[in-house]
């Protein structure tokens, strides 16, 4: 079995080297002797990219001329990762490229690590949005996703003296994989006044007017499916000075520099994607870069549907639109405003149209992230907007007054409006009353937005409105590019590639789990993944970890939920504990290196604090030689998408540790089994699933039940008292004591704990995390039982495909089929 197997479908002749060739020395302008390895990617990039365009405009005629409902979804974050070695795979011809990049004295993976991320997302949300794109080409349906072209992703960050800094991440400089449509523009309108006219039919109309005009322009990027030839477009729109009368005004005018400064104005839209992860901080210009993309988004729909000719009502059958979030929730407005106001549709026609043309998808039950913007702040920016929002609230309240009379309460509740000062506009109320389907992201998380936040809404439409569907991720870039060498033994075992494509198929792999020339091998492939994250620690960091110590990694994003500060101060639990033992006892630890990576939101002080703690941590414990390699600490800087690929196979456990009931679903879990890493986690989110797919004799649960969470936080701030766990209190003196630097410097962190009511119940579960790490030590130690976990749980890993996943959406939600491609 070839190691990347589509490779052999193709005839000799299309080897992609001379392609390549012809494009450094062309397209670049180069010649082969001064060509570098960033040449080299920008050749080979163009080369693939050239083969991806013939298939991308057949798939858009296809779609185009077939006609059918097509899929649009909403995401204002898009965490695509590198998207060469993506090609290469999809395509088919990796193996191919990589002789050919050899033979011009390249490495194929030096080559590949040239790109930089698209890195158009915080985390969890944008991946998955990702993932989606990747499923929904590989199985055919016809799909496209709108997002903002923004000009800086994510920041970059850097670690100096144990603190982040955010660094811009300017990302667009010769980036081959988008293609401006200049011709493909929208002017979208921002502030002015609402005027009430009378039609020629004597109706009552509305019309926006003296609004200030910003244009988008799309820009599109192409997302192959792998194994078809269906590719896919994901539309980015970005922000220019619109090119009309009112900047050329003021540059008549002699006012040059103001014309100048409006211009930079419009292009601040698009200009930085927020970097906040799950919290919510009400700026104008996040609503406005919302407006924005939806206004385009909508318009570009909305024209594609009218070329059909067809009926308004016919809409439905032709699109549905999923909302990633609340973020595109002005959606809903502004298909409503457009089928009333300028397509002249009435009210309850246009409002039937809307709400079978959406769906919502939520991915929180945090509060501090449900999203609320001020009525004056609407009032001001889309005033026609927030009158339809008032109109929608109004009939809204009158069904359920009507469902439930005298129930004033429940009134106040459900209204999108909520009565504080100033007024707020709820997005996710809006986003239920204008959807047809809402759904949450696993079971728990799914069950539980039915049973507390939008409990309400359960009464008032019924349970069939809400829904489950279990996030995945694509197996093609977490297993098959991530891990090749795991890939390739798969594909060994099982006759081919299929599972790529059917991942259920891995369950074959439990008939091997006692094959002894399997298991080695398997037992080999994590070894090498480990030996390469230990080569890359040790260049990156100084540090040297020994490869044959239990590699524990926690990587996502750092919040208080996460629970990283848990992890820490467990690490130090295990410092303190090793420092206390005698040579004799030293020779029955685990060797083990601790790994961290995450981003902090700049503006979250205490997230800061659990990065900074962890570095200085490292610090210590890394330069302790009595230490040595029973313990080491490792935080690994600016954590991304690439990084990811090559973390999760490298690890031996992961942690998924956030307090029971707040991580939605979590899907780094998931590319961990996958890639054969075994997991300690709490029953949360998507934890739950995976222990019934793989298990539970699996994986490593521990701590409080969603279910006892609210008791204990209860008990916390009015119990009688409230003692601390004692093992956590030691940790906590060796943190007073400045064991660690300056405990003034993570005062905060011990006072959340001890002072503030411990609200995401650290002390609470920090026995039971303890403990279970103790038994995971035990079950290191039997590396035969390890491996058999390892392999089986990859064989149960099959539910988590987001091709399982987009299945399921679009049977449930959204009534497409996919489209039949031939082998033209
Ligand atoms: C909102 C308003 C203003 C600025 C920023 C935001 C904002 C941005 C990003 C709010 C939330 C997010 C991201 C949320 C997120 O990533 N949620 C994660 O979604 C994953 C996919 O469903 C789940 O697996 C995770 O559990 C969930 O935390």
């Amino acid at each position: 079995v070839p190691m990347f197997g589509r490779s052999v479908e193709f005839p000799a002749d299309s080897l992609p080297q001379k392609e390549l060739v012809r494009h450094i020395e062309t397209t670049l302008a180069r010649s082969l002797y001064n060509c570098d390895e960033n040449a080299a990617y920008s050749g080979t990039a163009l080369a693939f990219r050239d083969r991806l365009i013939i298939e991308w405009n057949k798939t858009q005629q296809r779609q185009t001329f077939n006609d059918q409902k097509r899929v649009y979804y909403l995401s204002l974050e898009f965490l695509m990762g590198r998207a060469l070695d993506n090609a290469m795979l999809n395509v088919g011809l990796k193996d191919a490229a990589r002789d050919g990049l050899k033979d011009l004295g390249f490495r194929i993976e030096d080559v590949i690590g040239q790109e930089h991320d698209a890195a158009l997302g915080n985390g969890g949300l944008g991946r998955l949005a990702a993932c989606l794109l990747d499923s929904m080409a590989t199985l055919n349906y016809p799909a496209w996703g709108y997002g903002l072209r923004y000009r800086y992703g994510i920041f970059k960050q850097e670690i100096v003296n144990g603190y982040q800094m955010e660094v811009p991440d300017y990302w667009l400089d010769n980036n081959p994989w988008e293609f401006p449509r200049h011709e493909i523009t929208v002017d979208i309108q921002f502030y002015g006044c609402v005027r009430k006219y009378q039609a020629e039919n004597g109706k009552i109309m509305h019309s926006w007017e003296d609004a200030e005009i910003v244009q988008a322009v799309a820009y599109d990027v192409p997302i192959p499916g792998y194994g078809t030839k269906t590719t896919n477009n994901l539309r980015l729109w970005s922000s220019k000075a619109s090119s009309g009368e009112f900047d050329f005004q003021k540059f008549n005018a002699g006012d040059y520099e103001s014309a100048v400064a409006d211009e930079q104005r419009a292009e601040t839209i698009s200009a930085v994607l927020y970097p906040n992860d799950n919290l919510e901080r009400g700026k104008e210009l996040r609503l406005k870069q919302q407006y924005f993309w939806c206004a385009a988004s909508l318009y570009d729909i909305v024209r594609r549907f009218k070329k059909s000719k067809r009926a308004w009502s016919e809409f439905p059958d032709q699109v549905a639109i999923q909302l990633n979030d609340t973020h595109p929730t002005l959606a809903i407005v502004e298909l409503q405003r457009i089928l009333i106001d300028t397509e002249g549709l009435e009210w309850d026609e246009a409002w039937n149209i809307v709400t079978k043309s959406f769906g919502y998808t939520n991915h929180t039950v945090l509060p501090e992230a449900l999203e609320k913007w001020s009525v004056p702040l609407l009032q001001n920016l889309l005033p026609r907007h927030l009158q339809i929002i008032y109109d929608v609230n109004l009939y809204f309240l009158q069904i359920v007054e009507k469902r439930f009379p005298n129930d004033r309460e429940m009134l106040s509740r459900v209204s999108i409006i909520e009565e504080s000062h100033p007024k707020m506009v709820r997005m996710a109320h809006l986003a239920i009353i204008g959807s047809h389907k809402v759904n949450g992201v696993a079971e728990l998380h799914s069950d539980l937005i039915k049973t507390t936040i939008f409990k309400d809404f359960v009464e008032i439409y019924g349970p069939d409105r809400f829904t489950n569907v279990t996030n995945g991720i694509t197996p093609r870039r977490w297993l098959h590019q991530a891990n090749p060498r795991l890939s390739a033994l798969i594909a060994e075992k099982l006759g081919g590639y299929e599972f790529l494509t059917d991942l259920t198929l891995l369950d074959k792999l439990e008939a091997f789990v006692d094959d002894k020339k399997f298991r080695t091998e398997w037992a080999e492939i994590k070894s090498a993944n480990k030996l390469r994250l230990a080569r890359y620690i040790k260049e990156t960091t100084g540090f040297s970890v020994n490869p044959d110590a239990l590699f524990d990694v926690q990587v996502k994003r750092i919040h208080e939920y996460k629970r990283q500060q848990l992890n820490i101060f467990g690490v130090i639990h295990r410092y303190l504990t090793i420092k206390a033992m005698s040579a004799e006892e030293r020779k029955k630890v685990v060797p083990r290196v601790s790994i961290f990576g995450g981003k902090a939101a700049p503006g979250y002080w205490m997230a800061k604090t659990v990065i900074h703690l962890i570095n200085k941590v490292s610090f210590v414990v890394n330069n302790d030689a009595d230490v040595g390699d029973l313990l080491k600490v490792i935080f690994i800087e600016d954590y991304n998408v690439s990084k990811a690929e090559m973390i999760c196979p490298a690890s031996d456990l992961s942690e998924h540790i956030s307090t029971a009931g707040t991580e939605a679903s979590g899907t780094s879990n998931m590319k961990f089994v996958l890639s054969g890493g075994l997991i300690i986690g709490t029953c949360d989110g998507a934890n739950i699933e995976i222990t019934r797919e793989i298990g539970e004799q699996n994986i490593f649960l521990f701590g409080t039940l969603a279910e006892d969470v609210e008791e204990l936080r209860h008990r916390h701030v009015y119990g009688q008292t409230f003692q601390i766990d004692s093992q956590l209190a030691k940790v906590f003196e060796a943190i007073k004591g400045n064991m660690f630097g300056d405990a003034g410097d993570f005062s905060a962190l011990t006072a959340s704990v001890e002072q503030h009511g411990d609200f995401y119940l650290v002390s609470d579960d920090f026995n039971s995390y303890v403990t279970t790490h103790e038994m995971v030590d035990e079950a290191f130690k039997n590396r035969e039982e390890w491996l058999a976990k390892s392999i089986t749980s990859v064989a149960r890993m099959g539910f988590f495909s987001t091709d399982r996943v987009i299945n399921e959406y679009a049977d449930s939600i959204w009534n497409v089929e996919p489209l039949e491609v031939g082998k033209d």
